[in-house]
């Protein structure tokens, strides 16, 4: 079984923890915008001194009364985010005054126009080519009139000094995620990508940078001095990487069941893992052109070509020194499941690795599946 420190708390326990944390901010006056992905410019929610938090949903509970009003075959990361919008029984987005919302996949970009009745929401149009003619030119063009959203919404500027000041402050956050991820490179890894995963995307529930990278950094103390070096005679626990999508409505069934069955899952090709931290925004230039370029960059499936997600992953798999992939693929999700196709071949043909695709939804009725599965993959890779 996976060993965890007594006093590990599991990621919706620090999830709670956050509700006080947000309450608390609101009676201070401060405002709040939901988010739901990694293309979403938080420096210009900062730059109004207002705060931003992830609204993605990974929970099976609140599927069923979105289905009311959903397709049942959309992907249950969109079903569950909404249905927990419509049954009022997520805080983060009560405490939402507004939502922050983009174009990525179709079943994201039509549920935000049934989200945009009940909150005031702003979809940002995201080039769906990362070199398309002009979708540099079109996506800084979004950022400007996000800003005019945000300053309309809450009756104050976005100076460039602000701007300028929440650019610096988020790439340290980066940076302190950054030496997080690099603590799974040493072998073997100290830390579970369980815990490790947790206490990531636990960041989206603190509210002050200063805050985040102080946890940040006692983490990373934390788990160096956890650290033992290798038994040169001891077997190997096989390291995996995960990729994707977003992991966290199956975070029990697939990352914490492979690692109780033996293995490390130690690299993250997916929006908890360092390809959406790994570029800065560059703190020189014109901030609006700035949060273009890095954004833009974001290598996700929603993207044709996405050419760069492979050449990150080749960079990963080595520098983690990973030895087979697990791709997770959520019903529904065409542009993962299309590029599957693509991520089996690049895995097994160029790199020669083990692949396992694994279809899911976020209900427990498949865990026991997924587990047999698991452990025959696990089998292939002793
Ligand atoms: S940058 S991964 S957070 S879009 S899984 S809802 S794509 S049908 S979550 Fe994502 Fe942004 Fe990309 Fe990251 Fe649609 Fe697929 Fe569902 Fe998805």
């Amino acid at each position: 079984m996976l060993n965890l420190p007594a006093e590990f708390e599991t990621f919706n326990e620090l999830k709670k923890k956050g509700f006080i944390e947000i309450k608390e901010e609101k009676d201070k006056g401060k405002n709040v915008v939901g988010i739901f992905c990694s293309y979403t410019p938080v420096e210009l929610i900062m730059a109004i001194d207002a705060h931003f938090v992830s609204l993605c949903g990974g929970d099976d509970a609140s599927i069923a009364a979105a289905e009311k009003f959903l397709p049942k075959t959309l992907c249950p990361l969109i079903k569950s985010s909404y249905g927990l919008a419509i049954t009022d029984s997520c805080p983060y987005f009560y405490f939402s005054d507004a939502i922050l919302a983009e174009t990525t996949c179709d079943g994201k970009k039509k549920m935000y126009e049934l989200l945009g009745e009940i909150k005031p929401t702003h979809v940002m149009h995201l080039p769906q080519s990362q070199t398309a003619p002009l979708a540099i030119e079109s996506w800084t063009e979004e950022m400007k009139q996000t800003a005019t959203f945000l300053e309309q919404q809450f009756g104050r500027p976005i100076t460039t000094e602000s701007l300028r000041q929440a650019i610096i402050d988020r790439n340290r956050v980066r940076k302190a995620l950054l030496q997080l991820y690099e603590i799974a490179a040493l072998v073997p890894s100290p830390v579970s990508g369980y815990e490790l995963s947790s206490v990531v995307e636990s960041t989206d529930f603190h509210f002050t940078d200063d805050d985040v990278v102080e946890g940040l950094n006692q983490k990373i103390e934390e788990y160096l001095a956890r650290y033992v070096a290798p038994n040169p005679d001891a077997k190997r626990r096989p390291r995996l990487m995960i990729t994707g999508c977003p992991i966290g409505g199956c975070r029990e069934k697939i990352l914490k069941a492979v690692e109780d069955l033996g293995a490390d899952v130690v690299a993250f090709d997916s929006c908890s893992g360092p390809r959406t931290q790994k570029v800065l925004v560059d703190e020189t230039i014109d901030p609006y052109q700035a949060l273009a370029e890095k954004y833009l960059l974001i290598n996700c499936s929603v993207m044709s070509p996405n050419q760069g997600r492979f050449e990150d992953m080749k960079e990963m798999l080595k520098h983690y020194q990973v030895d087979g992939v697990i791709e997770l693929i959520l019903h529904g999700c065409h542009t993962f499941a299309v590029e599957a196709y693509y991520t089996k071949k690049f895995v097994t043909e160029t790199m020669e690795l083990p692949y396992i695709c694994i279809d899911a939804d976020f209900s427990t009725s498949d865990a026991g599946q997924i587990r047999t599965r698991l452990e025959a993959f696990l089998e292939i890779l002793q």
